[in-house]
Protein backbone atom coordinates (compact mmCIF):
# COMPACT_ATOMS: atom_id res chain seq x y z
CA UNK A 1 0.00 0.00 0.00
CA UNK A 2 1.07 3.08 -0.78
CA UNK A 3 2.40 5.59 2.36
CA UNK A 4 0.11 8.52 2.56
CA UNK A 5 1.33 12.06 2.97
CA UNK A 6 -0.52 14.72 4.63
CA UNK A 7 0.87 18.52 3.98
CA UNK A 8 -1.69 21.15 5.68
CA UNK A 9 -0.66 24.68 7.43
CA UNK A 10 -0.58 23.03 11.04
CA UNK A 11 0.55 19.33 12.22
CA UNK A 12 -1.33 18.05 14.71
CA UNK A 13 0.29 15.12 16.87
CA UNK A 14 -3.01 12.67 16.11
CA UNK A 15 -1.93 10.84 19.10
CA UNK A 16 -2.85 13.56 21.98
CA UNK A 17 -6.82 13.10 23.37
CA UNK A 18 -7.14 17.04 22.21
CA UNK A 19 -6.68 16.53 18.49
CA UNK A 20 -9.96 16.95 16.46
CA UNK A 21 -12.03 14.97 14.51
CA UNK A 22 -9.69 15.89 11.20
CA UNK A 23 -6.40 15.08 13.26
CA UNK A 24 -7.82 11.87 14.27
CA UNK A 25 -9.57 10.57 10.67
CA UNK A 26 -6.10 11.56 8.94
CA UNK A 27 -4.04 10.31 11.62
CA UNK A 28 -6.26 6.84 11.13
CA UNK A 29 -5.09 6.58 7.68
CA UNK A 30 -1.30 8.21 8.20
CA UNK A 31 -1.09 5.23 11.25
CA UNK A 32 -2.33 1.89 8.88
CA UNK A 33 0.01 3.06 5.75
CA UNK A 34 3.39 4.63 7.79
CA UNK A 35 2.89 8.20 7.00
CA UNK A 36 4.32 11.51 7.32
CA UNK A 37 2.31 14.71 8.10
CA UNK A 38 4.28 18.09 7.14
CA UNK A 39 3.63 21.52 7.85
CA UNK A 40 4.80 25.00 9.37
CA UNK A 41 5.95 23.77 12.89
CA UNK A 42 3.58 27.08 14.68
CA UNK A 43 7.44 28.57 15.72
CA UNK A 44 8.37 32.43 14.22
CA UNK A 45 11.55 33.28 13.98
CA UNK A 46 11.76 36.86 14.84
CA UNK A 47 14.81 38.12 13.19
CA UNK A 48 15.08 34.73 10.24
CA UNK A 49 16.42 35.31 6.96
CA UNK A 50 13.07 35.18 4.37
CA UNK A 51 12.58 31.73 2.66
CA UNK A 52 14.51 29.53 5.08
CA UNK A 53 13.02 27.16 8.07
CA UNK A 54 14.63 24.80 10.36
CA UNK A 55 13.15 21.80 9.39
CA UNK A 56 12.16 19.48 12.46
CA UNK A 57 11.39 15.45 12.65
CA UNK A 58 9.73 13.44 15.46
CA UNK A 59 8.20 10.27 14.95
CA UNK A 60 4.85 9.87 16.32
CA UNK A 61 3.96 5.93 15.81
CA UNK A 62 3.70 5.14 12.79
CA UNK A 63 3.47 8.60 11.48
CA UNK A 64 6.59 10.84 10.91
CA UNK A 65 6.03 14.61 11.91
CA UNK A 66 7.62 17.13 9.56
CA UNK A 67 7.87 20.50 10.39
CA UNK A 68 9.31 23.86 9.44
CA UNK A 69 9.66 27.14 11.55
CA UNK A 70 9.32 30.24 9.39
CA UNK A 71 10.36 33.74 9.95
CA UNK A 72 8.32 36.58 11.15
CA UNK A 73 8.41 38.03 7.53
CA UNK A 74 7.57 34.89 5.89
CA UNK A 75 5.17 33.95 8.45
CA UNK A 76 3.41 37.76 8.26
CA UNK A 77 2.96 37.80 4.76
CA UNK A 78 1.79 34.35 3.90
CA UNK A 79 0.15 33.29 6.94
CA UNK A 80 -1.52 36.64 8.00
CA UNK A 81 -1.24 38.24 4.74
CA UNK A 82 -2.12 36.50 1.64
CA UNK A 83 -4.17 33.39 3.23
CA UNK A 84 -6.23 35.44 6.15
CA UNK A 85 -6.59 39.05 4.72
CA UNK A 86 -7.09 38.23 1.01
CA UNK A 87 -7.61 34.50 0.18
CA UNK A 88 -10.22 33.46 3.24
CA UNK A 89 -12.27 37.24 2.79
CA UNK A 90 -12.03 36.68 -1.21
CA UNK A 91 -13.20 33.16 -0.52
CA UNK A 92 -15.95 33.94 1.78
CA UNK A 93 -17.17 36.56 -0.37
CA UNK A 94 -15.64 39.36 1.85
CA UNK A 95 -14.32 41.89 -1.35
CA UNK A 96 -14.37 44.65 1.12
CA UNK A 97 -12.14 42.60 4.06
CA UNK A 98 -9.98 42.16 1.72
CA UNK A 99 -6.12 43.95 1.00
CA UNK A 100 -4.03 43.09 -1.96
CA UNK A 101 -0.73 44.17 -1.45
CA UNK A 102 1.88 43.27 -3.39
CA UNK A 103 4.07 41.71 -0.63
CA UNK A 104 1.54 39.49 0.57
CA UNK A 105 1.64 37.30 -2.54
CA UNK A 106 5.10 37.32 -2.52
CA UNK A 107 5.50 36.08 0.88
CA UNK A 108 2.86 33.31 0.28
CA UNK A 109 5.05 32.29 -2.65
CA UNK A 110 7.94 31.98 -0.87
CA UNK A 111 6.65 30.05 1.78
CA UNK A 112 5.28 27.56 -0.17
CA UNK A 113 8.45 27.37 -2.22
CA UNK A 114 10.05 26.60 0.78
CA UNK A 115 7.37 23.76 1.57
CA UNK A 116 8.35 22.39 -1.56
CA UNK A 117 11.70 22.58 -1.08
CA UNK A 118 11.88 20.82 2.17
CA UNK A 119 9.27 18.09 1.50
CA UNK A 120 10.39 17.07 -1.88
CA UNK A 121 13.64 15.21 -0.89
CA UNK A 122 11.18 13.33 1.84
CA UNK A 123 8.64 12.37 -0.74
CA UNK A 124 9.34 8.45 -1.88
CA UNK A 125 8.43 7.83 -5.04
CA UNK A 126 4.86 5.65 -4.29
CA UNK A 127 3.65 8.49 -1.93
CA UNK A 128 0.28 9.30 -2.29
CA UNK A 129 0.09 13.35 -1.03
CA UNK A 130 -2.75 14.83 0.23
CA UNK A 131 -2.65 18.72 0.56
CA UNK A 132 -5.22 20.38 2.85
CA UNK A 133 -6.54 24.13 2.49
CA UNK A 134 -6.11 27.68 0.78
CA UNK A 135 -2.77 28.07 2.59
CA UNK A 136 -1.25 25.34 0.11
CA UNK A 137 -2.64 26.03 -3.46
CA UNK A 138 0.66 26.55 -5.19
CA UNK A 139 2.37 23.76 -3.55
CA UNK A 140 1.85 21.07 -6.09
CA UNK A 141 3.40 23.24 -8.94
CA UNK A 142 6.14 24.07 -7.23
CA UNK A 143 6.51 20.29 -6.28
CA UNK A 144 6.18 19.41 -9.93
CA UNK A 145 8.46 22.10 -10.97
CA UNK A 146 11.42 20.06 -8.92
CA UNK A 147 10.36 16.97 -10.93
CA UNK A 148 7.78 15.13 -8.44
CA UNK A 149 5.43 12.97 -10.45
CA UNK A 150 3.51 11.56 -7.13
CA UNK A 151 -0.65 11.84 -7.40
CA UNK A 152 -1.26 15.14 -5.34
CA UNK A 153 -4.68 15.75 -4.68
CA UNK A 154 -6.15 19.16 -2.47
CA UNK A 155 -8.59 19.91 -0.60
CA UNK A 156 -10.24 23.29 -0.01
CA UNK A 157 -11.71 23.80 3.26
CA UNK A 158 -13.69 26.89 2.65
CA UNK A 159 -15.66 27.80 -0.13
CA UNK A 160 -14.49 28.18 -3.62
CA UNK A 161 -15.90 31.55 -4.60
CA UNK A 162 -18.10 32.41 -7.89
CA UNK A 163 -15.77 33.04 -10.73
CA UNK A 164 -16.96 37.12 -10.77
CA UNK A 165 -15.69 37.20 -6.86
CA UNK A 166 -12.41 35.19 -7.82
CA UNK A 167 -11.59 37.04 -10.96
CA UNK A 168 -10.87 39.97 -8.53
CA UNK A 169 -7.96 38.43 -6.95
CA UNK A 170 -5.31 40.07 -8.86
CA UNK A 171 -3.63 36.45 -9.13
CA UNK A 172 -6.89 34.77 -9.74
CA UNK A 173 -5.30 33.05 -13.09
CA UNK A 174 -2.40 32.03 -11.27
CA UNK A 175 -4.25 30.74 -8.49
CA UNK A 176 -6.65 28.33 -11.15
CA UNK A 177 -3.54 27.43 -13.14
CA UNK A 178 -1.60 26.14 -9.43
CA UNK A 179 -4.40 24.21 -9.15
CA UNK A 180 -4.21 22.34 -11.97
CA UNK A 181 -0.66 20.91 -11.39
CA UNK A 182 -3.13 18.65 -8.66
CA UNK A 183 -3.93 15.13 -10.04
CA UNK A 184 -7.66 15.87 -7.76
CA UNK A 185 -9.03 18.66 -6.44
CA UNK A 186 -11.62 18.04 -3.95
CA UNK A 187 -14.33 20.81 -3.02
CA UNK A 188 -16.79 20.82 0.03
CA UNK A 189 -20.08 21.34 -2.02
CA UNK A 190 -21.82 21.21 -5.13
CA UNK A 191 -22.07 24.82 -5.53
CA UNK A 192 -18.32 24.84 -5.17
CA UNK A 193 -17.75 22.09 -8.06
CA UNK A 194 -20.14 24.47 -9.74
CA UNK A 195 -17.83 27.64 -9.64
CA UNK A 196 -14.79 25.92 -10.53
CA UNK A 197 -16.69 24.68 -13.72
CA UNK A 198 -17.68 28.23 -14.34
CA UNK A 199 -14.52 29.44 -13.99
CA UNK A 200 -12.84 27.13 -16.45
CA UNK A 201 -15.11 27.07 -19.12
CA UNK A 202 -15.30 31.20 -19.20
CA UNK A 203 -11.90 32.52 -17.86
CA UNK A 204 -9.79 30.02 -18.54
CA UNK A 205 -11.30 28.88 -21.72
CA UNK A 206 -11.16 25.25 -20.69
CA UNK A 207 -12.92 21.95 -21.47
CA UNK A 208 -15.73 20.08 -19.43
CA UNK A 209 -15.08 16.46 -20.01
CA UNK A 210 -17.63 14.89 -17.83
CA UNK A 211 -17.20 12.12 -15.36
CA UNK A 212 -15.89 15.64 -13.08
CA UNK A 213 -12.50 15.60 -15.65
CA UNK A 214 -11.76 19.17 -16.60
CA UNK A 215 -9.01 19.72 -19.01
CA UNK A 216 -7.17 23.41 -18.78
CA UNK A 217 -3.73 25.03 -19.10
CA UNK A 218 -2.46 22.27 -20.72
CA UNK A 219 -3.17 19.44 -17.78
CA UNK A 220 -5.94 17.51 -17.12
CA UNK A 221 -7.34 17.34 -13.69
CA UNK A 222 -10.86 16.14 -11.33
CA UNK A 223 -13.27 18.25 -9.47
CA UNK A 224 -15.54 16.60 -7.43
CA UNK A 225 -17.32 17.75 -4.05
CA UNK A 226 -16.44 15.28 -0.82
CA UNK A 227 -18.17 17.39 2.01
CA UNK A 228 -16.47 17.01 5.09
CA UNK A 229 -18.02 14.98 8.16
CA UNK A 230 -17.44 14.31 11.90
CA UNK A 231 -15.87 11.57 13.76
CA UNK A 232 -19.76 10.24 14.84
CA UNK A 233 -18.77 7.43 16.93
CA UNK A 234 -16.70 9.87 18.89
CA UNK A 235 -18.65 12.54 19.27
CA UNK A 236 -21.52 10.09 20.38
CA UNK A 237 -19.15 8.91 23.26
CA UNK A 238 -18.12 12.14 24.21
CA UNK A 239 -21.92 13.37 24.57
CA UNK A 240 -21.97 10.57 26.68
CA UNK A 241 -19.20 10.46 29.00
CA UNK A 242 -18.91 12.42 32.25
CA UNK A 243 -17.84 16.07 31.58
CA UNK A 244 -20.77 16.20 29.01
CA UNK A 245 -22.95 15.09 31.37
CA UNK A 246 -22.35 17.17 34.05
CA UNK A 247 -22.33 19.84 32.13
CA UNK A 248 -25.48 18.56 30.43
CA UNK A 249 -26.92 18.68 34.18
CA UNK A 250 -25.78 22.10 35.11
CA UNK A 251 -27.29 24.09 32.41
CA UNK A 252 -30.43 22.18 32.76
CA UNK A 253 -31.04 22.51 36.33
CA UNK A 254 -29.50 26.46 36.00
CA UNK A 255 -31.87 27.21 33.27
CA UNK A 256 -34.62 24.23 34.15
CA UNK A 257 -37.77 27.42 33.07
CA UNK A 258 -36.20 28.51 30.39
CA UNK A 259 -35.50 27.97 26.17
CA UNK A 260 -31.84 28.19 25.71
CA UNK A 261 -30.46 28.83 22.16
CA UNK A 262 -26.82 28.46 21.24
CA UNK A 263 -23.56 29.52 19.26
CA UNK A 264 -20.85 27.90 19.17
CA UNK A 265 -18.29 29.68 16.82
CA UNK A 266 -14.70 30.77 16.40
CA UNK A 267 -15.05 34.52 16.46
CA UNK A 268 -15.07 35.29 12.89
CA UNK A 269 -17.06 37.39 10.68
CA UNK A 270 -17.81 34.99 8.31
CA UNK A 271 -20.19 33.09 11.03
CA UNK A 272 -22.76 35.46 10.95
CA UNK A 273 -22.61 36.25 15.11
CA UNK A 274 -23.89 40.08 15.08
CA UNK A 275 -26.79 39.32 12.20
CA UNK A 276 -27.56 36.05 14.50
CA UNK A 277 -27.80 38.35 17.67
CA UNK A 278 -29.95 40.88 16.06
CA UNK A 279 -32.23 38.15 15.22
CA UNK A 280 -32.42 37.19 18.42
CA UNK A 281 -33.14 40.64 19.03
CA UNK A 282 -35.94 40.79 16.89
CA UNK A 283 -37.52 37.44 18.32
CA UNK A 284 -37.36 39.23 21.77
CA UNK A 285 -39.39 42.53 20.55
CA UNK A 286 -41.60 40.63 18.21
CA UNK A 287 -42.46 37.79 20.44
CA UNK A 288 -42.41 39.18 23.96
CA UNK A 289 -43.51 35.79 25.38
CA UNK A 290 -40.00 35.00 25.08
CA UNK A 291 -38.64 37.34 27.43
CA UNK A 292 -37.66 36.43 30.65
CA UNK A 293 -37.54 32.82 29.12
CA UNK A 294 -35.40 32.41 26.00
CA UNK A 295 -31.40 32.74 26.88
CA UNK A 296 -29.35 32.96 23.93
CA UNK A 297 -25.64 31.57 24.92
CA UNK A 298 -23.30 32.68 22.33
CA UNK A 299 -19.73 31.17 22.63
CA UNK A 300 -17.23 32.43 20.29
CA UNK A 301 -13.77 31.61 20.64
CA UNK A 302 -10.98 34.28 19.97
CA UNK A 303 -9.44 33.60 16.40
CA UNK A 304 -6.83 35.53 14.23
CA UNK A 305 -6.67 38.38 16.27
CA UNK A 306 -3.63 40.29 15.11
CA UNK A 307 -6.20 40.94 11.64
CA UNK A 308 -7.76 43.77 11.70
CA UNK A 309 -11.29 42.65 10.39
CA UNK A 310 -11.43 40.62 14.20
CA UNK A 311 -10.93 43.13 15.98
CA UNK A 312 -13.37 45.10 14.72
CA UNK A 313 -15.99 41.57 14.70
CA UNK A 314 -15.30 41.49 18.53
CA UNK A 315 -15.98 45.37 19.47
CA UNK A 316 -19.33 45.01 17.01
CA UNK A 317 -20.66 41.96 18.97
CA UNK A 318 -19.84 43.44 22.62
CA UNK A 319 -21.91 46.77 21.54
CA UNK A 320 -24.50 44.77 20.56
CA UNK A 321 -24.58 41.91 23.19
CA UNK A 322 -24.56 45.03 25.72
CA UNK A 323 -27.39 46.76 23.89
CA UNK A 324 -29.79 43.85 24.12
CA UNK A 325 -28.89 43.10 27.46
CA UNK A 326 -29.51 46.62 28.83
CA UNK A 327 -32.75 46.83 26.64
CA UNK A 328 -34.17 43.55 27.46
CA UNK A 329 -32.03 42.44 30.97
CA UNK A 330 -34.35 41.95 34.02
CA UNK A 331 -32.44 41.33 37.47
CA UNK A 332 -33.00 38.13 37.49
CA UNK A 333 -32.78 37.38 33.27
CA UNK A 334 -30.20 38.40 31.17
CA UNK A 335 -31.15 37.76 27.16
CA UNK A 336 -27.62 37.27 26.56
CA UNK A 337 -24.68 35.46 27.48
CA UNK A 338 -21.72 36.05 25.71
CA UNK A 339 -18.66 34.08 26.04
CA UNK A 340 -15.50 35.02 24.39
CA UNK A 341 -13.57 31.76 24.70
CA UNK A 342 -13.00 28.36 23.74
CA UNK A 343 -15.13 26.05 25.47
CA UNK A 344 -13.33 22.27 25.85
CA UNK A 345 -13.97 20.03 23.66
CA UNK A 346 -15.54 17.61 25.95
CA UNK A 347 -18.06 19.71 27.25
CA UNK A 348 -19.28 20.60 23.76
CA UNK A 349 -21.81 17.62 23.51
CA UNK A 350 -23.38 18.98 26.97
CA UNK A 351 -24.10 22.19 25.98
CA UNK A 352 -25.97 21.41 22.67
CA UNK A 353 -27.80 18.96 23.97
CA UNK A 354 -29.04 21.07 26.77
CA UNK A 355 -30.10 24.03 24.07
CA UNK A 356 -33.61 23.93 22.81
CA UNK A 357 -32.06 25.52 19.49
CA UNK A 358 -28.68 25.43 17.67
CA UNK A 359 -28.04 28.55 15.84
CA UNK A 360 -25.47 27.41 12.98
CA UNK A 361 -26.26 30.70 10.59
CA UNK A 362 -22.56 32.21 8.50
CA UNK A 363 -23.23 34.40 6.22
CA UNK A 364 -20.74 31.84 3.85
CA UNK A 365 -19.09 28.49 5.32
CA UNK A 366 -17.17 25.97 3.28
CA UNK A 367 -19.09 23.37 5.56
CA UNK A 368 -19.73 23.75 9.24
CA UNK A 369 -18.90 20.79 11.72
CA UNK A 370 -20.81 22.39 14.17
CA UNK A 371 -24.35 21.81 12.74
CA UNK A 372 -23.41 18.24 12.53
CA UNK A 373 -21.88 18.04 15.98
CA UNK A 374 -24.91 19.71 17.20
CA UNK A 375 -27.13 17.06 15.85
CA UNK A 376 -25.21 14.16 17.35
CA UNK A 377 -25.44 15.35 20.28
CA UNK A 378 -28.90 15.67 20.64
CA UNK A 379 -31.33 13.23 22.86
CA UNK A 380 -33.46 11.26 20.22
CA UNK A 381 -36.16 11.31 22.09
CA UNK A 382 -36.25 15.08 22.75
CA UNK A 383 -34.21 16.66 20.53
CA UNK A 384 -33.15 20.09 19.89
CA UNK A 385 -33.76 22.00 16.36
CA UNK A 386 -31.37 23.01 14.30
CA UNK A 387 -31.18 26.65 12.38
CA UNK A 388 -29.21 26.30 9.58
CA UNK A 389 -27.41 29.09 6.99
CA UNK A 390 -28.51 28.14 3.75
CA UNK A 391 -25.12 29.76 2.75
CA UNK A 392 -23.45 26.96 4.68
CA UNK A 393 -22.46 24.12 2.80
CA UNK A 394 -23.68 22.05 5.30
CA UNK A 395 -27.10 23.10 4.10
CA UNK A 396 -26.62 20.67 1.03
CA UNK A 397 -26.90 18.04 2.56
CA UNK A 398 -28.68 18.87 6.00
CA UNK A 399 -32.10 19.85 4.04
CA UNK A 400 -34.40 18.87 7.27
CA UNK A 401 -32.95 21.44 9.08
CA UNK A 402 -35.08 24.65 9.23
CA UNK A 403 -32.56 26.50 6.58
CA UNK A 404 -32.20 30.66 6.48
CA UNK A 405 -31.06 33.57 5.01
CA UNK A 406 -28.95 34.68 7.84
CA UNK A 407 -29.00 38.46 6.04
CA UNK A 408 -32.54 38.73 6.69
CA UNK A 409 -32.94 39.53 10.10
CA UNK A 410 -36.53 39.78 10.58
CA UNK A 411 -36.89 36.33 8.64
CA UNK A 412 -34.21 34.40 10.87
CA UNK A 413 -36.25 35.77 13.93
CA UNK A 414 -39.21 33.81 12.36
CA UNK A 415 -38.03 30.70 11.94
CA UNK A 416 -36.39 30.84 15.45
CA UNK A 417 -40.39 31.45 16.82
CA UNK A 418 -40.60 28.22 14.68
CA UNK A 419 -38.32 26.24 16.32
CA UNK A 420 -38.74 27.28 19.64
CA UNK A 421 -42.40 26.35 19.01
CA UNK A 422 -41.91 23.03 16.83
CA UNK A 423 -43.88 19.95 18.52
CA UNK A 424 -42.29 16.90 19.35
CA UNK A 425 -43.02 14.64 16.53
CA UNK A 426 -41.53 17.19 14.08
CA UNK A 427 -38.73 17.12 15.63
CA UNK A 428 -38.13 13.84 16.48
CA UNK A 429 -38.34 13.00 12.45
CA UNK A 430 -36.15 15.67 11.21
CA UNK A 431 -33.54 14.83 13.34
CA UNK A 432 -33.56 11.47 12.91
CA UNK A 433 -33.18 12.00 9.28
CA UNK A 434 -30.58 14.60 9.87
CA UNK A 435 -28.62 11.76 12.17
CA UNK A 436 -28.76 9.29 9.67
CA UNK A 437 -27.67 11.48 6.89
CA UNK A 438 -24.58 12.32 8.82
CA UNK A 439 -23.76 9.09 9.95
CA UNK A 440 -23.74 7.78 6.45
CA UNK A 441 -21.28 10.76 5.55
CA UNK A 442 -18.98 10.91 8.28
CA UNK A 443 -15.42 12.01 8.34
CA UNK A 444 -14.46 8.09 7.44
CA UNK A 445 -16.40 8.40 4.46
CA UNK A 446 -15.18 11.66 3.41
CA UNK A 447 -11.41 10.44 3.98
CA UNK A 448 -12.05 6.87 2.04
CA UNK A 449 -13.99 8.90 -0.55
CA UNK A 450 -11.25 11.31 -1.51
CA UNK A 451 -8.65 8.84 -0.90
CA UNK A 452 -9.89 6.29 -3.60
CA UNK A 453 -10.66 9.43 -6.00
CA UNK A 454 -7.20 10.26 -5.53
CA UNK A 455 -5.58 6.79 -6.70
CA UNK A 456 -7.95 6.46 -9.57
CA UNK A 457 -7.24 10.13 -10.92
CA UNK A 458 -6.21 10.13 -14.17
CA UNK A 459 -2.76 11.09 -12.77
CA UNK A 460 -0.84 12.40 -16.24
CA UNK A 461 1.79 14.34 -14.04
CA UNK A 462 3.57 11.08 -13.41
CA UNK A 463 4.67 11.05 -17.30
CA UNK A 464 6.84 12.94 -18.08
CA UNK A 465 5.76 15.54 -20.41
P1 LIG B 1 -13.73 26.35 10.86
O1 LIG B 1 -14.24 27.63 10.27
O2 LIG B 1 -12.74 26.48 11.94
O3 LIG B 1 -13.18 25.38 9.72
P2 LIG B 1 -16.14 24.70 11.84
O4 LIG B 1 -16.46 23.62 10.90
O5 LIG B 1 -17.28 25.65 12.13
O6 LIG B 1 -14.93 25.49 11.41
O7 LIG B 1 -15.68 24.14 13.29
C1 LIG B 1 -14.56 23.37 13.49
C2 LIG B 1 -14.52 22.81 14.91
O8 LIG B 1 -14.22 23.81 15.88
C3 LIG B 1 -15.79 22.14 15.38
O9 LIG B 1 -15.43 20.85 15.83
C4 LIG B 1 -16.29 23.00 16.52
O10 LIG B 1 -16.93 22.27 17.57
C5 LIG B 1 -15.05 23.65 17.04
N1 LIG B 1 -15.32 24.98 17.62
C6 LIG B 1 -15.67 26.09 16.95
N2 LIG B 1 -15.84 27.13 17.79
C7 LIG B 1 -15.61 26.67 19.03
C8 LIG B 1 -15.63 27.27 20.34
N3 LIG B 1 -15.94 28.54 20.50
N4 LIG B 1 -15.32 26.48 21.38
C9 LIG B 1 -15.01 25.18 21.19
N5 LIG B 1 -14.98 24.56 20.00
C10 LIG B 1 -15.27 25.29 18.93
C11 LIG B 1 -13.00 25.23 8.35
C12 LIG B 1 -14.15 25.75 7.45
C13 LIG B 1 -15.45 25.02 7.76
C14 LIG B 1 -15.26 23.50 7.65
C15 LIG B 1 -14.04 23.05 8.45
C16 LIG B 1 -13.69 21.58 8.18
O11 LIG B 1 -14.30 27.16 7.63
O12 LIG B 1 -16.47 25.43 6.86
O13 LIG B 1 -16.39 22.84 8.15
O14 LIG B 1 -12.87 23.81 8.10
O15 LIG B 1 -13.48 21.37 6.82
Amino acid sequence: MSRLVVVSNRVADPRKAAAGGLAVALGDSLQQTGGMWFGWSGTIVEDGPTGEGELHQQQAGQVLLATIDLCRDDHDSYYLGYSNNVLWPVFHNRLDLASFSAGYVTGYRRVNQLFARKLMPLLQPDDIVWVHDYHMIPLAAELRAMGCKNRIGFFLHIPLPPQIIFASIPQHDWLMRSLFAYDLVGLQAQQDVQHFEHYVRNEAAGEVLGDNLYRAYGSMLRCAAFPIGIDVQEFEALTQAKDARDMYETMSREYSSRRLLLGIDRLDYSKGIPQRVQAFRELLANYPENRRSATLIQIASPTRESVDAYADIRRELESLCGAINGDYGELDWMPVRYIHRVVARRRVPGLCRASAVGLVTPLRDGMNLVAKEYVVAQNPDDPGVLVLSRFAGAAEQLKEALLVNPYDVHGTAEVIQHALSMPLEERKLRHQRLLARIREFDVHWWRNAFMEALRNAPGEHRVAR
